[in-house]
């Protein structure tokens, strides 16, 4: 197998780690879960990624989804570029953030009005303490695997039993803080009814397509079931679209599913690659938020100019055909790797832009069996592809992000490496 020259990697990965924790800003970067020391970017051309030791990659992760378009776009770049010059923040509203939530609206019909942050862990935050404001109850259901950021309360496991109190995932989270969050595994309709049964609920949320235990499809009717759940209790349904939001379709899982939230979570692909990310709904909800209404939230650079410029860049360029590529260059790849596989015990899951290899024999239907697909096998493939030039998510529980830069010959050269690191792991 080729090896990877890593060295200026490792070189900055030794200084790295005396300055940041982990030696990175963010600790899935860190390739822990590969069982290997993090590749340092030098920059990135539209499908491709090149490292600090001049490799080129494949890149399957495009900075976990908000690059559908790939890196370094020109017309994106230009819009940043020309929006630099002008001022980079100004702690004040402009034209361009009126625009950024006009097309998110003509998108999202049940997004009338929104509020941007700079990260979908504060519009995650931001759209609980809305829901909880609405309803006057404080109770949150989750499914177990979901990822909404690391809001105090959500960073929470399931506790003993089904449909009880949350209990902290991570040390200096507040018990009080997860007490309020009851966890149900995904695609479970007893366990969801359970906890419905039990808890005055101020809001179910979900990824309406689960990407952070892998991607992990709603069965049929699941996400239906949540609705009539959510309203049957009294409570608001928040589908967190961080993920799938302007990827699975112009409308994102709720225009593909037909199944209409409350609120709904908005970041990556609406920023373009710079930091932003979004919660909206009717106006009716909305206007509680400060100033508007007493529900308080705000942020420094929200709506920052750089940001409006790119989301706005980056929505613009989706054109009616760029769905239709999308879907395509994720079925070929799907298809690909799936015969790559050949007789080994790997599933891939896919939806329109998203997809996920697991090293099990079954379909995975929750985070159990997410969880108990084989990682070892998983990490020995993914480091493999690095070798042969193909940057996959470094954990079994991220999703692939397809892009509109992933022609042919991208799939062609992934497929080959794929197939030469299952080869190897037999
Ligand atoms: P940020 O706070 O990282 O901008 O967004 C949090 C978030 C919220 N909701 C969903 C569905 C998400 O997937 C995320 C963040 N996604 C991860 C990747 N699965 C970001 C990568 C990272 O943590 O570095």
């Amino acid at each position: 197998m080729p090896s990877l020259t890593d060295a200026r990697s490792a070189q900055l990965y030794a200084r790295a780690v005396t300055l940041l924790p982990g030696g990175v800003n963010s600790p899935v970067r860190a390739m822990r879960a590969i069982g290997r020391d993090p590749i340092f970017v030098d920059h990135g051309a539209g499908a491709e990624l090149v490292d600090v030791d001049g490799n080129r990659y494949v890149d399957w992760v495009c900075s976990w989804g908000p690059l559908i378009h790939g890196h370094a776009h020109p017309e994106i770049v230009a819009a940043v570029q020309q929006a630099a010059a002008r001022g980079t923040s100004f702690g004040a509203p402009t034209a361009g953030e009126i625009e950024l939530a006009a097309e998110i609206a003509d998108r999202l019909p049940s997004v009338e009005m929104s509020r941007m942050t700079s990260s979908g862990t504060e519009a995650s935050m931001s759209a609980l303490r809305l829901a909880r404001a609405v309803t006057g109850r404080d109770m949150i259901l989750k499914f177990s695997g979901a990822y909404h950021g690391h809001v105090d309360g959500l960073l929470a496991e399931a506790g003993s039993g089904l449909a009880t109190q949350g209990i902290p995932a991570s040390p200096g989270v507040p018990a009080a803080a997860t007490a309020a969050t009851v966890i149900v595994p995904w695609n479970d309709p007893d366990a969801l009814r359970a906890a419905t049964a039990r808890h005055e609920l101020a809001a179910i949320v979900a990824e309406p397509y689960p990407a952070n235990m892998g991607l992990v499809p709603p069965d049929a009717g699941f996400l239906g079931l949540l609705r009539e759940q959510a309203d049957a209790n009294g409570a608001l349904l928040v589908f967190d679209e961080v993920i799938s939001g302007f990827r699975v379709a112009r409308g994102g899982a709720q225009e593909r599913s037909g199944v209409t939230p409350d609120l709904t979570i908005m970041g990556k692909v609406v920023g373009g690659g710079v930091p932003a990310a979004a919660y909206g709904g009717p106006k009716a909800l909305m206007e509680r938020i400060a100033p508007a209404g007493d529900v308080y939230q705000a942020g420094t650079l929200s709506g920052n100019p750089l940001a409006v410029a790119a989301g706005l860049a980056t929505l613009r360029l989706l054109d009616a055909g760029a769905y239709e590529r999308l879907a395509a260059t994720t079925t070929r790849l799907a298809e690909g790797l799936r015969a790559a596989a050949g007789d080994l015990p790997v599933q891939v899951a896919t939806v329109p832009g998203l997809l996920t290899v697991f090293f099990r024999a079954e379909p995975v239907h929750d985070y159990a069996d997410a969880a108990a697909a084989d990682r070892d096998a998983y990490a020995a493939w993914c480091r493999a592809l690095l070798a042969h030039g193909v940057y996959a998510p470094p954990s079994q529980f991220e999703a692939w992000f397809p892009s509109l830069a992933h022609d042919d010959a991208a799939i062609e050269r992934t497929l080959a490496a794929a197939s030469a690191a299952f080869a190897s792991l037999s």
